[in-house]
């Protein structure tokens, strides 16, 4: 069966896609991928262009198209759907990924089905069905809006399927250029390294599927809860099939610089397994890494490990160093006592780190911001990188809810819908106490003195002072000033820097087969469900 699938992100990554589409491949099915690549040219796909005239040529004789999209893509695959169905585009549309697993109602007033939750199995029983000309609508996982091309006259919910329980017996995300394809503003391109921004440069892979935590703010609690199965959620690939990954990957495509593990937590695995890794990883791909972790997963054993391999940045979601907005906001079960142990792990064996905050929280009290300005002045070390992040209400979270019920925020918290980057500059509010933060993080990361950091805070902190720094115009001011000094310093310092020591340091790429070798999902002769790779 001839299938497209449709990455609405903006950014051409797509992993949950890539694995959806090798495993149609490995059951034999005819599968492509079109990857947008900006959040403009979907959003745009509901206008006549040259780009959506190559698409639709290209969807000629398609039977099923699949689109992926989170929150932050929802419009832009409003807009394909609509384009599609505008042009006459008729074959049946599902849509599936982390936006239409927790809001499947609103999707399906748009697509014709949705997949709640993983999309592996439930593509490959909808490609054999629709094949065999079966009934597909009492698939496990997918939801049917009534009168869409499916059959069904009335709409139709089924619960969801079982988790992919062996990570490792899936087949590797699909990297098979020749079968994708970049929409660009006013074309449709061959994809290739260039035109993939960066994802061929930093290559992204996944180590595990689900978080044994449950943050309140977070996706993945809301993404449990969906999954229906909490004792097996959380799901480990053997660091052997991942590195088996990493070598083919460099062996594909030379431009890779780095690899990226985009896991919620890489240290979930456990320390023998990251030291077998490491062992093996320095004498294979040996590119620098990035990876996320959370303090709760943070021990001395795995990051002394960890710090012999090549490190590009490890990730911190610090968020808060309030125990009261940890445990009553955020319901994450750590300490600010136990992040500091985290950071000085981390700062001990020297690994390049990045930590992140949430600052724009209508829950934290200003005493807890208060705290978590202390906590930085006491504990934070110098980061490659600090980032505040205004909290998000994703739909389905349980934060998300308590807002709604509140009447924090309205039915659907549109700044989600509109969220774009990490960089969320836009959305942060400019109060005093956020200002404070960044320059108290600013302070500390320069490696101004803990005492010196909170002397400043019990001058920033008086009443008067504050009436006076935090009027409207200073503040707005002191921001201002801050982008300007935060962009000076990055564009005239850190990039010429940068660039310099490039061109000096030699690429720690080792020795690859010249010419590259093709990536190839492998193909199955049978299609049956039960031989499928997945
Ligand atoms: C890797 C990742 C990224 C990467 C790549 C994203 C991409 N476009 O591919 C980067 C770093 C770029 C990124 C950025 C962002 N991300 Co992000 N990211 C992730 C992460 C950690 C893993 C995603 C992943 O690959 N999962 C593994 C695969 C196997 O699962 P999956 O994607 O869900 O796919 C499965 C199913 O959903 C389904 N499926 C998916 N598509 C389809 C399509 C069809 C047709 C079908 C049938 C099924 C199907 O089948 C797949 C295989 O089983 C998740 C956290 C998580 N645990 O999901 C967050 C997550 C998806 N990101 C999130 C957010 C908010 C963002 C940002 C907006 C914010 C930010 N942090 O800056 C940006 C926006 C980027 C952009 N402009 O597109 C949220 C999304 C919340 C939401 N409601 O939308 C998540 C859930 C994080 C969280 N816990 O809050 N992200
Ligand atoms: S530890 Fe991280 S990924 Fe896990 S629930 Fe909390 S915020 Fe989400």
């Amino acid at each position: 069966m001839r299938i497209a699938l449709i990455s609405a992100y903006s950014r051409p990554f797509a992993i949950g896609l890539r694995y959806v589409s090798s495993c149609l491949k490995a059951a034999g099915h005819d599968t492509f991928m079109v990857f947008m690549n900006s959040a403009e040219v979907a959003a745009k796909a509901d206008r006549p262009s040259g780009m959506m005239e190559e698409l639709l040529a290209r969807l000629d004789g398609c039977n099923l198209v699949g689109l992926s999209l989170m929150t932050n893509s929802f419009r832009q695959a409003c807009a394909m759907t609509r384009g599609l169905r505008g042009a006459g585009f008729t074959a049946p549309i599902i849509w599936g990924g982390v936006h239409p697993t927790l809001q499947p109602e609103e999707c399906l007033d748009h697509a014709d089905a949705v997949c709640i939750g993983e999309g592996e199995q439930p593509m490959l029983d909808l490609a054999e069905r629709l094949e065999n000309g079966d009934d597909p609508t009492a698939i496990p996982g997918l939801w049917f809006r009534a009168g869409g091309g499916f059959g069904n006259s009335r709409p139709v919910h089924n619960p969801v399927g079982p988790l992919t329980t062996s990570l490792d017996d899936l087949p590797f995300p699909d990297y098979e250029l020749e079968t994708h394809w970049v929409a660009e503003e006013g074309r449709l391109r061959p994809a290739d390294a260039g035109r993939l921004r960066g994802a061929l440069h930093r290559f992204t892979l996944i180590t595990s599927r689900g978080c044994p935590y449950q943050c309140a703010f977070c996706n993945n609690s809301a993404l449990r809860a969906a999954h229906g199965d909490p004792s097996r959620w959380v799901r480990l690939r053997s660091l052997d099939r991942v590195l088996e990954e990493m070598r083919y990957a460099v062996d594909c495509f030379p431009t890779i610089r780095e690899f990226h593990i985009v896991d919620d937590l890489f240290f979930l695995q456990d320390a023998a397994a990251i030291e077998g890794f490491v062992d093996r990883y320095n004498s294979g791909p040996a590119l620098p890494l990035l990876f996320q972790v959370s303090p709760l997963t943070v021990t001395e054993r795995k990051v002394q490990a960890i710090a012999r391999a090549p490190l590009k940045v490890v990730i911190m979601g610090i968020q808060s160093g309030s125990r009261d907005t940890l445990y009553n906001v955020f319901a994450r079960p750590t300490t600010p006592d136990r992040i500091a142990q985290a950071i000085d792990l981390l700062a001990k064996y020297r690994l390049p780190t990045e930590y992140h905050y949430i600052v724009n929280n209508p829950y934290e009290s200003e005493a807890n911001v208060v705290e978590t300005l202390r906590f930085v002045a006491s504990h934070h070390r110098p980061a490659k990188i600090i980032r505040t992040f205004p909290l998000m209400f994703f739909p389905g979270t349980p934060l998300s809810e308590r807002a709604k019920a509140d009447g924090l925020i309205d039915g659907s918290h549109q700044l989600a819908y509109e969220h774009r980057s990490t960089h969320a500059g836009r959305e942060i509010r400019r109060d005093y106490m956020t200002m404070l933060m960044r320059i108290v993080l600013g302070l500390r990361n320069a490696g101004v003195p803990s005492r010196v950091v909170h002397a400043f805070l019990d001058i920033a902190l008086r009443p008067n002072v504050r009436r006076v720094l935090g009027s409207r115009y200073v503040a707005a001011c002191g921001f201002a000033a801050y982008w300007v000094l935060r962009r000076g310093i990055r564009d005239l310092v850190l990039q010429p820097l940068a660039k310099l020591s490039r061109h000096f340091k030699k690429s720690p790429r080792p020795a690859r087969p010249n010419p590259p070798v093709k990536w190839t999902v492998p193909r199955k002769t049978v299609r049956a469900r039960t031989q499928a790779a997945c």
